[in-house]
């Protein structure tokens, strides 16, 4: 690439500004808002980047409302993203995977209209392993009716979402969002320092040979989640008639990013070791953005039965099972539990 072309390239900017003015699809508030998480973003980068340097691997000996054992990253993150969004007006509140209730917009700083729910550092037990962690956030509109901002505000159905994206940080770190017109993605340029648009309308095929779960946990699954599993084990000789690879990096951004990149399907379904919980990943800040990004790029997301999307929340940290990728696989895993649930009755 010549030097022009790459001054050609459009910045998250550029990209943003062009979505307000060109196609009226963003309210300045919300490009604000992109722009601010893409900053945090870019500080979480060079921390993450640091390492063992910066004094920030290893636990910080306290526990999140999930009751998992924090990183010191995983707080650096969540502060970064609280401290570049309180002050800017365009929020009135946030949610995030690291805090137990809401935290509100203090009153020294202006009130704007969005709340802004993250997963500061997914994938966080892969810090100290040097493989590739991410940010996760979801953006909603506060509803209208009612003074100041509670809870419940935040318990919205992921088809709510007026953004939605994650930043990868690994040996690229990458900036993937949606407005709800294609997915685009953008990747950061450490020299200029900022994030350019290196890929629109990014498309995930809709079939696949490659799948991703904890295989440790197959014991566990439901009846047709196993059956699934089994029928891709058995390769070109079995039922399926192709065979199948397996990918599980136990970071789901890192997983949703190869999916993003060439298909595939990632699950993380029900198990029987904690039967009252419907999966290990959360709803609002987890399942949902990512959902709605896999969508966005032509596949499909269900949590084995239902669209992830149109799930009404009943708490903030809720969790769900989720079937994410390539539409024909995930739309083959969620008959499967529709059919025996249907053979059950
Ligand atoms: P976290 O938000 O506490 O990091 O947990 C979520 C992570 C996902 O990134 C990943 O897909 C999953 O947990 C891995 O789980 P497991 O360790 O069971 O393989
Ligand atoms: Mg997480």
């Amino acid at each position: 690439m010549t030097r022009r072309d790459s001054l050609r390239r459009d910045s998250l900017t550029r990209y943003l500004v062009e979505k307000q003015h060109v196609d009226g699809h963003i309210p300045p508030q919300l490009r604000l808002l992109i722009e601010i998480v893409a900053r945090a973003c870019k500080r979480i980068s060079f921390a993450v980047n640091k390492g063992a340097l910066g004094e920030i691997m290893g636990n910080a000996g306290s526990e999140n409302v999930q009751g998992e054992a924090q990183k010191k990253l995983d707080i650096i993150a969540n502060e970064t993203l609280i401290e570049a969004n309180e002050w800017g007006g365009h929020l009135a509140a946030m949610a995030s995977e690291e805090m137990e209730t809401i935290y509100v917009v203090p009153n020294r700083y202006p009130q704007g209209e969005y709340l802004l729910l993250f997963d500061p550092l997914d994938g966080s037990s892969n810090i100290d392993v040097n493989v590739s962690i991410g940010t996760i956030f979801s953006v909603l509109k506060k509803p209208e009716g009612h003074p100041g901002v509670d809870q419940s505000d935040f318990l919205q159905a992921g088809c709510q979402q007026v953004a939605a994206g994650y930043c990868i940080y690994g040996p690229q770190t990458t900036l993937v969002l949606t407005v709800g017109d294609g997915v685009a993605m953008f990747t950061l340029d450490r020299e200029q320092g900022s994030f350019i648009l290196t890929e629109e309308n990014v498309r995930i095929p809709e079939d696949t040979k490659e799948f991703a779960i904890n295989m440790s946990n197959m014991r566990h699954w439901e009846a047709p989640m196993q059956r699934y599993i089994e029928e891709c084990l058995q390769g070109e000789e079995g039922v399926r008639g192709k065979n199948f690879n397996m990918r599980w990096i136990a970071s789901m951004v890192s997983d949703v990013h190869r999916i993003m990149t060439r298909g595939g399907i990632f699950m993380y379904p029900w198990d029987k070791r904690e039967p009252n919980k419907p999966g290990k990943l959360r709803l609002l800040y987890e399942a949902n953005p990512m959902g709605w990004l896999i969508e966005q790029a032509g596949g499909a997301a269900t949590n084995a039965r239902q669209r992830i999307l149109d799930i009404q929340p009943q708490a903030l940290h809720e969790r769900v099972s989720v079937v994410l990728g390539s539409k024909n696989e995930v739309e083959q895993v969620t008959r499967y539990h529709l059919e025996a649930d249907q053979a059950k009755a």
